[in-house]
């Protein structure tokens, strides 16, 4: 078995800036993850091996990012019944709406959670990574407790 509990997974090294933020959220929440570049289109056969042993590797939840014609979280969730957040990357083209399109509208059958496009998508699908992990953890629980806790906190009453 692995040692990550979350593979954080996107399509090119130009997506990493937004899934970084993934990255950065489990760490603050002191979660295990492995972050990989695996493209549907470039490397299709990294793809397909990564999503048929990501369970044999441990992983519990992945996070796939991408953007444009945006295939990696769908084909993944083709692959495995490991549950998959899919990240739309926002494309330099059509901000990200592509991506959306391409994640959002999985076939009955197939799921993808879909975030929303860019960073806040790629910050959420970490704390819905978080939430899973924590039905069965509960000092991971507490720590998402404490996340959450915090961000309310730092809420000024007034604007400065
Ligand atoms: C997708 O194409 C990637 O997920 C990325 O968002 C987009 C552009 O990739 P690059 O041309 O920047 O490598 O596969």
């Amino acid at each position: 078995m692995g040692t990550a509990d979350v593979a954080v997974i996107m399509g090119s090294q130009s997506d990493w800036d937004t899934m970084r933020h993934a990255a950065e959220t489990l760490e603050a929440l002191k979660i295990t993850h492995d972050a990989r570049i695996v493209s549907a289109h470039r490397t299709p056969d990294r793809m397909y091996a990564f999503a048929r042993s990501a369970k044999a590797e441990g992983f519990k939840v992945i996070i796939a990012g991408a953007g444009g014609a945006a295939h990696l979280p769908g084909m993944v969730a083709a692959l495995t019944t490991l549950p998959v957040f899919g990240v739309p990357v926002q494309s330099k083209a059509l901000s990200g709406l592509d991506s959306l399109y391409s994640i959002v509208q999985m076939p009955a059958g197939i799921p993808v959670g879909t975030l929303a496009i860019g960073v806040a998508g790629a910050t959420n699908a970490a704390l819905l990574a978080a939430a899973v992990l924590a039905i069965s953890d509960p000092a991971l629980a507490d720590r998402l407790e404490a996340w959450r806790t915090a961000r309310t906190e730092a809420v000024a009453d007034r604007p400065s």
